[in-house]
């Protein structure tokens, strides 16, 4: 890293955010409940508003920008290593997918966190200063005149959501870089378009900063301003349609190696489409007033940041375990891992849709005696399967930690790819590349190279490459 001492800060910052954040179970009043987007006034006026809401609501934020802080200084650290500290012969348009998704994301979390900062001082300040930025005055909470004037709940909406639409670009975009370089690996071929899935990953990032208003539709403001921020967030299927067709016409044809690291990554994919669809529908103010704060959203938001996302980091993990431990994982209970859990994932997310559709809200703990009881079987399903696909983690985590002392030596190079990382022993020495500086020839998709020697020619070979 161009700058190892901020590396070392930013982690352990994150850390401190995170004891921070799980002090809260353990003080008196308890942690917060106002849910991971905070609104305003509640979550800014202090213990009257409800349980947790006193030092429980304090300590999130603090957390919380203690590590804005801690992302701050890891986004700046790979936009500068990956501008400075490239070896020879790597321009930019030769560095791999996943280096460019992981730059992209750090361009973007650099923005987004500068806004989020700033917006949990100003929370903590009406909280503890007196201040009003999102207390408007005349409110009344708990019986009790608040005594606070003229700011505006919708303000912390508009930060919130300026940094929290670019931060679900930030939970997916490694995984696409991750995806595609597997699919890449597995298939031994290119991708259609390497250079075109970058300049989606880019135009995703650019316009994610011009949306966040979708998820304001009901929030009180300007119908014009909705349509406003329907048309971006409709463009942004765009970019996001034609990676997707990237990813599948070149797998049409392909003859793909099936292993955990490849499952997960078609796994990806498919969570990605049917996550995002439901996207297209929320995108549209019409729709969303009738589909806003249901577990439609829920199923939406699920399967595209929580599982997609997830499935990229296991990708990545079966794929490079071998290179940072030395020792393979077991691939027998990495595929057994990815049925149970793409089959678990689908049996709860999908049927999170019907219940919104027919107007199951969301956030409540107990529905009793009302519309719902009819859904009731569903969500004793959902349960059941949440519960298995949880348990099916356990297989993971076992795995894991076997390999770790158990598995089967790592070769050098175990998928036979083309990238720098597999030139060098597993795990790498501390050094990693013994003191020789590597020299970059080629792009790093060459695989299937006529005249060759074996399928594939790695990036700091010398020889001949194919166009
Ligand atoms: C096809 C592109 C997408 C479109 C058009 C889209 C559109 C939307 C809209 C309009 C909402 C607001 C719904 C409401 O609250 O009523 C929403 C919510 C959300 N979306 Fe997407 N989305 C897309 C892809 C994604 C992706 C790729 C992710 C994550 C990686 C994501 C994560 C979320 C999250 C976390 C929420 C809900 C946050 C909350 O209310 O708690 N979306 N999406
Ligand atoms: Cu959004």
């Amino acid at each position: 890293m161009a700058f190892p001492r901020f590396n070392m800060m930013s982690f352990w910052t994150t850390l401190v955010a995170f004891l921070v954040l799980i002090l809260a179970f353990v003080i008196p009043d308890g942690p917060p409940i106002s849910g991971w987007t905070s609104y305003a006034p509640l979550s800014a006026v202090g213990k009257d508003a409800g349980p947790g809401m006193g030092w429980g609501m304090n300590l999130w934020a603090i957390s919380i920008a203690i590590f804005c802080i801690g992302s701050l200084l890891g986004a700046l650290n790979f936009i500068a290593t990956t501008l400075d500290l490239r070896a020879k012969g790597m321009t930019l348009m030769r560095m791999p997918i996943c280096t460019w998704a992981w730059f992209i994301t750090s361009c973007i979390a650099l923005l987004a966190f500068a806004v989020l900062l700033p917006a949990c001082i100003l929370l903590i300040l009406d909280r503890t200063a007196g201040t009003s930025f999102f207390i408007p005055s005349g409110l009344v909470i708990s019986d009790r005149l608040q005594p606070h004037s003229g700011g505006s709940p919708l303000l912390w909406q508009h930060l919130f959501w300026f940094f929290g639409h670019p931060e679900v670009y930030i939970a997916i975009l490694p995984s696409m870089g991750i995806v595609s370089h597997i699919l890449i690996n597995s298939m031994r071929k290119p991708l259609l378009s390497a250079r075109v899935i970058i300049y989606s990953m880019m135009s995703i990032g650019f316009l994610s900063w011009m949306v966040w208003g979708h998820h304001m539709f009901v929030s009180g403001m300007n119908p014009f301003s909705s349509l406003l921020f329907s048309f971006p967030t409709l463009t942004i299927t765009i970019p996001a349609t034609i990676m997707t067709l990237i990813w599948l016409g070149s797998l049409y044809g392909a003859n793909i190696r099936i292993n955990s690291a490849s499952l997960f990554a078609l796994g990806f994919i498919s969570m990605f489409v049917s996550g995002g669809v439901s996207g297209f529908f929320l995108a549209q103010p019409s729709i969303d007033i009738v589909l806003h704060a249901t577990y439609f959203v829920v199923g939406h938001f699920h399967m595209v940041m929580g599982v997609a996302s997830i499935f990229g980091v296991f990708a990545g993990t079966y794929f490079w375990f071998g290179k940072m431990t030395g020792r393979m994982m077991n691939e027998t209970l990495g595929q057994l891992h990815f049925w149970l859990t793409f089959i678990g994932t689908y049996c709860i997310f999908m049927p999170f849709h019907y219940l919104g559709l027919v107007g199951n809200i969301r956030r409540y703990s107990a529905f009793v005696n009302d519309y719902t009881g009819p859904l009731m079987p569903l969500h004793k399903f959902i349960t059941i399967a949440a519960l298995g696909t949880g348990a099916a983690q356990l297989i993971f985590i076992f795995n894991l930690i076997y390999s770790r002392y158990k598995g089967a030596p790592a070769p050098e190079n175990p998928w036979n790819g083309t990238t720098l990382e597999w030139s060098i022993p597993s795990p790498p020495p501390w050094n990693n590349f013994g003191g020789k500086h590597p020299i970059i020839y080629h792009d790093p998709y060459q695989y299937n190279v006529k005249g060759s020697k074996g399928d594939y020619i790695m990036q700091d070979s010398p020889e001949p490459s194919a166009g």
